[in-house]
């Protein structure tokens, strides 16, 4: 976190830093969600500002989801969180839905946002499509959900990856009406943390579409739980173009498959692209993805073989996310009642 969080000049200053994000249990975790997010993460916990991280299980239900599904999808998850090095002393783990005053906020910020607002979200375009008559309330509605579980907490940082950004944008907007509607300095204006090469990794089928969990191809994606068969052979069926990699980043220019390789390689190896093409520079992808699959596994199973080692003990997750929701609730109990005092909600004391 920079010092711009703690600056007397920020509109946060009143605010003491506080780190809040979540990942959807609607599908397995992805190779995007852990470079776009689940790792800067495992960064923040590791600073020393207070982190919140949530399956954020009533966004997922947006769209349909089979309940066994859903319920396993929900421990996965919490798994790769644990895989990944999110460590339940340090940081606040649970899922949104055993926390009610998420929902609770939620139904104040849809009395604050806008119609056109929410008409503008591009996610709901894309996941909606040709068919948004028939898409769900919950869908359309989504970043208002979102905007309440970030304010629940005064969180004045959340990392996310770049596809989050606009979402991110709402959430400051329905802060600044809320202050400003109710004459009140009560919410802060969340800042996005979007940083690091990865911030949005395309599908390997697609170097101009996100790598998304709930893509109808498998071969588009690397799952965190692949072994290592299935992560070289999705490497060696990526899209690629013919020709070789550059030894400059300008030469990526309009390749959008290479660049995404390249992309993934740089994250993975912790170095910059221009590192990457100073080594691989006039390379062939005969050459290079191989190396990029040696790297994604070492990196990778790690993760997956935790993963599947804590996926053995589902009450051990639950016990994770039970404690994280008391934790959770303590934080937001107080905000959402001072909340409902300002919107002149009566309640017995
Ligand atoms: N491809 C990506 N590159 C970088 N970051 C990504 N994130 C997702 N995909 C990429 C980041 O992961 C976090 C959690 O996302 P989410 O599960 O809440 O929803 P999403 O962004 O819609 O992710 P998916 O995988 O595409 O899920 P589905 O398919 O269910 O919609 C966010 O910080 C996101 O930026």
């Amino acid at each position: 976190m920079t010092g711009a969080a703690q600056s007397q000049s920020s509109p946060n200053a009143a605010f003491n830093p506080r780190v809040f994000s979540g990942i959807q249990p609607s599908g397995g975790l992805t190779l995007g969600n852990y470079l776009g997010a689940i790792r800067r993460f495992v960064d923040m916990q590791e600073s020393g500002v207070q982190t919140i991280y949530c399956v954020v299980d009533l966004h997922a239900i947006t769209v349909w989801q089979e309940p066994e599904a859903l319920r396993r999808q929900t421990r996965e998850l919490t798994a790769g969180y644990l895989a990944a090095g999110l460590d339940p002393e340090k940081s606040i783990l649970f899922n949104q839905s055993q926390v009610a005053e998420h929902a609770q906020l939620a139904w104040i910020f849809n009395c604050v946002v806008r119609m056109g607002w929410m008409k503008r979200m591009t996610q709901f375009k894309d996941k909606a499509g040709k068919n948004a008559e028939n898409a769900s309330l919950g869908l359309f509605g989504y970043p208002a959900l979102m905007a309440a579980d970030i304010l629940l907490y005064h969180a004045t940082h959340v990392p996310v990856g770049e596809d989050q950004k606009q979402h991110l944008e709402l959430t400051r907007d329905t802060a600044a009406k809320f202050n400003h509607d109710y004459g009140v300095d009560f919410f802060p204006l969340t800042e996005p943390v979007i940083e690091g090469t990865a911030t949005r990794v395309m599908s390997l089928r697609d170097g101009t579409k996100k790598m998304s969990k709930s893509d109808p191809s498998d071969a588009s994606r690397i799952n965190m739980t692949d072994d290592a068969d299935t992560i070289a052979r999705k490497i060696r069926k990526a899209k690629t173009d013919p020709d070789a990699l550059p030894s400059e980043p300008g030469g990526l220019e309009g390749r959008a498959e290479a660049r995404n390789l390249v992309n993934i390689y740089a994250a993975l190896s912790d170095s910059t692209i221009e590192e990457v093409l100073r080594d691989a520079g006039g390379k062939q992808f005969s050459e290079f993805k191989p190396m990029l699959a040696d790297l994604a596994v070492t990196r990778l199973a790690p993760i997956s073989e935790e993963m599947g080692r804590l996926m053995q003990h589902p009450d051990e997750i639950d016990r994770v996310l039970g404690r994280g929701a008391e934790r959770a609730r303590a934080l937001a109990a107080p905000i959402l009642a001072r909340t409902y005092d300002i919107v002149g909600m009566v309640r017995s004391t």
